[in-house]
């Protein structure tokens, strides 16, 4: 009677940049079932089928209650007949006989095995599936041509799989403020992703690059590299150029931003981070750079994925936003601008499509005023 009383008291909206989402939610069971099938979809390239998925499980995330029957979920939004069939599933039986198949599928954990891999996507991944390959030692035997990144995240695999802790993030932070303050002293580093959200551990570290004086950021990535490289810390890294430009056609950018890819000069690495203490890790792992001892292979530093990204200062709230994530906020974020707004928005800029003008913001706060939306901090964006 409770969650009725709840679920007609609360109108869920439809977009996730209009709800508050903690980290910790009432309804865990629920959406690591959705997820699953989000993921499986993914896996066989239908994209509109794992966004439905995703869109389930983000509402359940955000609700005040643990759903228990099948009939509070009637006034919620982004529920499709699917997503509540499996709801139901699992309310009434416990588990999913759908869900469980996935789960225990040849290709649902073939697939996983591969893309964990950093470098190798959907696409890469189902070619060696249908090559008729099936695990990591099946990938060496097969001697599968991979690319540089690929080839740096088959030998980091067991590290690179291995949650990155907050104080790893944090201690990497400091490494690159080190770094930044040698370069160009007046720069700044900022932790964005999942971390400023608020969990304590993630895939990988986003870092924000950028200088109070806009202009002085160029040229900053280089050398903020060259320095890391020398010292030790990097194991790979590959860098791409800025290729943003503002003043060509905003409706081109605003397409490709939907993906949530952006322009800016950045470099995905692979930190070698020193563990404090020698902490003996990943026994048994290929470790280049580790001790040998009689058990296997301990070593004295782990490999982390790391993304450095350079932003011009009066673009930084709008990459700020945007890298914070989390990917179904950002996602609604473009969409509510786009169709409620008549607005572009991306990690660059925020236009008006019908006054054809840029919005200028000092803050994520002027960017949610300008879209008419309530402000919603970084941990309660984790929809
Ligand atoms: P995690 O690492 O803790 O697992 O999660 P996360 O921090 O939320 O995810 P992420 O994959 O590291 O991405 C962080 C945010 O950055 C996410 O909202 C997507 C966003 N993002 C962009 N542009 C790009 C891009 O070009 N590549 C990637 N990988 N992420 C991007 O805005
Ligand atoms: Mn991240
Ligand atoms: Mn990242």
């Amino acid at each position: 009677a409770h969650a009725e009383t709840l679920e007609a008291r609360c109108q869920v909206p439809v977009y996730a940049c209009q709800r508050r989402t903690l980290l910790a939610h009432r309804n865990q069971t629920l959406t690591e079932v959705l997820q699953t099938m989000a993921e499986e979809a993914h896996f066989c390239g239908s994209e509109a089928r794992s966004l439905a998925f995703s869109r389930a499980a983000s509402v359940l995330k955000s609700l005040p209650w643990t759903v228990r029957r099948v009939q509070e979920l009637r006034s919620l939004p982004c529920l499709g007949e699917h997503s509540r069939r499996i709801i139901q599933e699992v309310l009434e039986d416990g588990a999913s006989a759908e869900v469980e198949r996935v789960k225990h599928s040849e290709r649902y954990q073939a697939m996983k095995v591969f893309t964990k891999i950093f470098g190798v996507g959907v696409k890469t991944a189902s070619r060696w599936y249908q090559e008729g390959l099936r695990t990591l030692a099946d990938l060496q035997a097969h001697r599968a041509k991979l690319s540089k990144e690929q080839e740096f995240g088959l030998l980091h695999y067991d590290d690179l799989n291995t949650p990155v802790e907050r104080s790893d993030a944090e201690a990497i932070s400091q490494v690159v403020r080190d770094a930044v303050g040698q370069c160009l002293p007046g720069a700044s580093v900022t932790l964005a992703g999942g971390f400023r959200r608020g969990k304590q551990t993630g895939h990988d570290v986003d870092l924000l690059l950028t200088h109070p004086t806009e202009g002085q950021e160029v040229g900053l990535l280089k050398k903020v590299i060259s320095w890391l490289d020398k010292q030790g810390f990097l194991l790979y890294h590959s860098s791409r150029r800025n290729t943003f430009q503002a003043f060509e056609d905003p409706e081109l950018w605003s397409r490709s931003s939907a993906s949530g890819m952006d322009h800016f000069e950045r470099c995905l690495s692979i930190f070698r981070l020193r563990l404090p203490g020698g902490v003996q890790i990943s026994a048994g792992a290929q470790k280049p750079g580790g001790a040998v001892t009689g058990s296997g292979v301990s070593s004295f530093w782990k490999a982390v994925r790391v993304d450095l990204v350079v932003t011009p200062f009066s673009q930084f709230p709008f990459a700020l936003l945007g890298w914070t994530g989390s990917k179904n906020f950002e996602r609604d974020l473009r969409r509510y601008s786009k169709h409620e707004k008549k607005m572009a928005l991306n990690n660059h800029v925020l236009y008006h499509l019908e006054q054809k003008i840029f919005l200028t913001a000092a803050s994520e706060e002027e960017i949610f005023q300008h879209l008419d939306l309530e402000y919603i901090p970084p941990e309660e964006r984790n929809s």
